[in-house]
């Protein structure tokens, strides 16, 4: 690179994660040939429209790579129709609002510290400004089960437009069932934000809303589904022609989609970020890509039941997907900041996040997040999660201990280079 700058900042960061070991639950190591795409030559071209209906010249591959794209989406999630066009997880759930809702109008969403998502209606964001925000939450901290009851009742109470199942710091399964039958009896779209299990869906090990008559599925493509930062938003129903208005009815939810996404909140598609989402999907349709998702929930399980074993206490209890919740204030008497920085300076990468009921802020909130996806892209196994977890309860035991941690920082060092990246391979 002839910028010496930004060529020593990349060398870097694969240093860094080459040495350490990723433990951020939504983050993932892409495949060389999703790398690849991410740097071709897709990236110079405007292709404003939808493949066959562009507003561009030149279009012949981005048509053929957006519809492959679009194809492999359908099949792996059984979806009537996908939009790979959006660019990233918030935009994608404003587009679904926006495609259904008018100003004023009623969603319900899960509470923010009970593992609701930013776009679940935290007040500040925009769509919270716009849209009335209604919040359903867990009802047993002990085992993460939602209150269903008081998600039925303020469904009949509030008649909200759209239910949204979905999370991204939640341990449990969802009861899609129950979703499905409080939204039918009001009339909602369902909606389902999966963007932190969609891997783990397309890779059969949990469950598919759509299985349990959801309308839409918004997600992110770079978590458990291993692809590039970006998202899509799937949904069932008739497609038509992006290009001409349709009518506000369920059934046209894939066409009010594309027509909200562009051009109503976005230009020119990514395409060099298609392509790889292209080449993500096949990934994820592939034999081993399923061995891979039933070694990232082998792999939460056994790291949470050493965890626990430890002494830590888990938010739930424990977890039914990829991640888990420590709840670092009632184990070490201090707060999830002070968690991740130490757990940092070791080489083990997590997120400070609040848990349910937090009574501390969301900077410095009582918990961490952690989980498998990235760790088990890796290499690493189920035998090795009785070592991460002794890594981070001797870390957090000794905080305050230069010395333990610099022990501790040589051994994970020594340890993570056992287990190249993919791109290093
Ligand atoms: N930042 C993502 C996560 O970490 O879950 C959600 O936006």
């Amino acid at each position: 690179m002839k910028d010496k700058q930004v060529e020593k900042l990349i060398a870097a960061e694969a240093k860094r994660q080459r040495e350490g070991l990723e433990l951020i639950p939504s983050e993932n190591y892409v495949s060389a040939e999703v790398m690849a795409a991410m740097g071709s030559v897709f990236t110079n071209k405007y292709s404003e429209g939808f493949p066959g209906k562009r507003y561009y010249g030149g279009q012949i591959n981005t048509d053929a790579v957006e519809q492959l794209a679009i194809d492999r989406a359908k099949n792996l999630f059984r979806a009537d129709h996908a939009n790979v066009q959006s660019h990233s997880g918030a935009p994608a759930n404003e587009a679904v609002y926006h495609a259904w809702m008018e100003p004023g109008d009623t969603i319900m969403g899960m509470e923010l510290s009970h593992g609701g998502h930013l776009t679940h209606g935290r007040p500040g964001t925009i769509s919270a400004k716009l849209f009335n925000f209604v919040r359903y939450g867990i009802k047993d901290i002990e085992t993460g089960e939602l209150d269903y009851d008081r998600m039925h009742e303020l469904a009949l109470k509030t008649r909200p437009k759209i239910i949204l199942a979905g999370f991204s710091s939640y341990p449990r399964e969802l009861n899609y069932a129950k979703f499905a039958e409080i939204g039918n009896e009001v009339n909602a779209v369902l909606m389902a934000d999966m963007s932190h299990i969609a891997g783990l869906i397309a890779g059969g090990v949990l469950a598919n809303p759509f299985d349990y008559g959801f309308h839409v599925i918004t997600t992110t493509t770079h978590k458990t589904l291993r692809g590039p930062r970006g998202a899509m938003i799937l949904s069932q129903g008739k497609v038509s022609n992006p290009l001409k208005a349709v009518d506000k009815t369920k059934e046209n939810l894939p066409t009010l989609i594309d027509r909200t996404v562009f051009p109503g909140l976005q230009g020119g598609p990514h395409m060099h970020i298609i392509a790889a989402k292209a080449v993500a999907f096949y990934e994820a349709s592939q034999p081993e890509f399923k061995s891979y998702c039933l070694d990232v929930l082998t792999n939460a399980k056994a790291l949470s039941e050493a965890l626990m074993k430890k002494g830590i206490k888990l938010v739930t209890n424990g977890t039914d997907n990829h991640m888990m919740l420590a709840d670092i204030k009632t184990s070490f008497g201090f707060d999830g900041d002070v968690a991740e920085k130490t757990l940092d300076r070791i080489g083990l990468t997590l997120n400070k996040n609040v848990i349910p009921n937090d009574p501390l802020p969301p900077y410095k909130p009582s918990g961490v997040r952690l989980g498998t996806p990235a760790i088990t892209t890796r290499g690493l196994k189920e035998e090795h999660m009785e070592q991460l977890a002794d890594w981070i309860h001797l870390a957090l035991s000794h905080h305050n201990d230069e010395t333990a941690l610099d022990k501790i920082a040589t051994e994970v060092k020594g340890f993570a280079s056992g287990f190249p990246l993919p791109n290093d391979t």
